[in-house]
């Protein structure tokens, strides 16, 4: 069987590798020249414990191509980024260029799967552009959604135990799928229609980022009221039916502060909670920035010197390397736009050297800083000790024990 995965980035790339690994002829497509040629070679351009290896196994028994055009397969799947525009409106113009490029591949008997966040309805969208202009593939190939599921630095293990979703545009479909998926997955496959799997994607991480704003929003009740939020999530938590998350500072990441949106853009009169659990994460990193901004005065004030501060993180979330849509990157840049010469420590101990911040390690920022900001709870921020000597605003719960 051929197989042909629109995208080989951190979903992509990873699915496309174990595909290929179970014996399916995989050709991997990118428009990013670099990364096919990168990934050709046997090298990855993202950060996944195992993977390269299997990448280059994949590679030697002939699985594995990456090209910057597909080829002719039996199975599509589009794995392409689904941002949001300006105003929080879904954008899936690479879904529907990366759809648009395997048009002319497509025959009869085909599968053609997306596997992107997408707002409800997209599967429908793109399976009317197919019609209008293959109008001979009519009921003739199988089409449907598949959302994946994996967390990022477990993928390999994940992208074979995890369930998954799976609902085509009619039911013939759905098993067309299911039968692909079962290759390589060990989870159970759930089927249901592309409406409901759509859905489901984004409820998952629309029910995350509900629970973290819910420990956000008590961290600042808390805060006010001079309770330890940590103790008393932990408290709460020994009732049998009560499970509250960690609150932090802020949500990141590319996933779980994006895809609400993608329900709050379409029903924005009933995604009441959703919208403001969105507002709640984003007003968390603010209000950590602000917090910060505070205490550096209230120590100008008290020493008449500006103080040094260490930032503690950059990460999303902790023991990655991965920046993006990261609240601590967010207040960094917050209090280095507002220190005035402050001198601002920036600590990453996942990453070796940045563009725009000039990283120092994590102890010597520790004991040279006045005001210490934990931002990120990496492993190595708890084994630095509490201390009555420095200012610590623990965002995180480095301390919370
Ligand atoms: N966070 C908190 N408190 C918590 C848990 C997380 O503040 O108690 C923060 C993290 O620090 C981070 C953000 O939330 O900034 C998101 O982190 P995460 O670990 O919750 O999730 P992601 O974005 O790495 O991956 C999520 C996962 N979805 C769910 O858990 C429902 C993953 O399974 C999905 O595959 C992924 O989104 C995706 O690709 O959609």
């Amino acid at each position: 069987m051929n197989a042909c995965f629109m995208g080989l980035g951190y979903i992509g790339l990873p699915t496309s590798i174990i595909a290929a690994k179970h014996g399916i002829n995989v050709c991997g497509v990118d428009i990013n020249t670099e990364v096919v040629k990168i990934t050709n070679q046997g090298k990855l351009h993202i950060i996944e414990p195992g993977l390269e290896e299997m990448l280059q196994e994949v590679i030697v028994t002939g699985h594995f191509k990456a090209y910057v055009e597909p080829q002719m397969s039996d199975a599509y799947f589009m794995v392409v980024p689904t941002p949001f525009k300006g105003n929080h409106e879904p954008d899936i113009s690479y879904v529907e260029a990366a759809t648009r490029s395997v048009l002319p591949l497509l025959k009869a008997g085909d599968l053609y799967v997306i596997e992107s966040t997408s707002p409800i309805g997209t599967t429908e969208k793109m399976r009317d552009l197919i019609y209008r202009e293959r109008p001979e593939l009519e009921e003739k190939i199988y089409i449907a959604y598949c959302p994946e599921r994996v967390l990022p630095g477990n993928v390999i293990y994940e992208l074979v135990h995890n369930d998954r979703v799976i609902g085509g545009i009619d039911e013939k479909s759905t098993d067309k799928a299911i039968e692909f998926y079962s290759q390589f997955v060990q989870g159970t496959l759930h089927k249901t229609n592309a409406r409901t799997a759509e859905m489901c994607k984004l409820t998952e991480n629309s029910s995350r980022d509900v629970q973290i704003a819910f420990a956000n929003e008590l961290s600042l009740i808390c805060d006010k009221a001079g309770i330890n939020v940590w103790e008393l999530i932990n408290l709460a938590n020994k009732h049998p039916r009560v499970n509250i998350l960690q609150p932090g500072c802020g949500v990141g990441g590319h996933c779980i502060a994006v895809d609400p949106y993608f329900i709050t853009a379409d029903f924005p009169m009933e995604s009441k909670i959703i919208a403001d659990a969105r507002e709640i994460n984003n007003y968390k990193a603010f209000w950590c920035a602000e917090k910060v901004q505070n205490e550096m005065l209230k120590f100008e004030l008290k020493h008449h010197r500006k103080p040094v501060i260490a930032m503690m993180g950059l990460a999303f979330k902790p023991n990655i390397d991965d920046l993006r849509e990261s609240p601590a990157k967010y207040i960094t840049t917050k209090v280095m736009q507002s220190c005035s010469n402050a001198d601002v420590l920036i600590v990453e101990p996942n990453v070796q050297e940045h563009k725009v911040f000039k990283l120092t390690g994590y102890k010597e920022a520790y004991e040279k800083a006045d005001i210490v900001v934990m931002l990120v709870a990496h492993d190595e921020f708890k084994t630095l000790s509490w201390t009555d000597q420095k200012v610590i605003l623990d965002f995180c719960g480095i301390y919370k024990k």
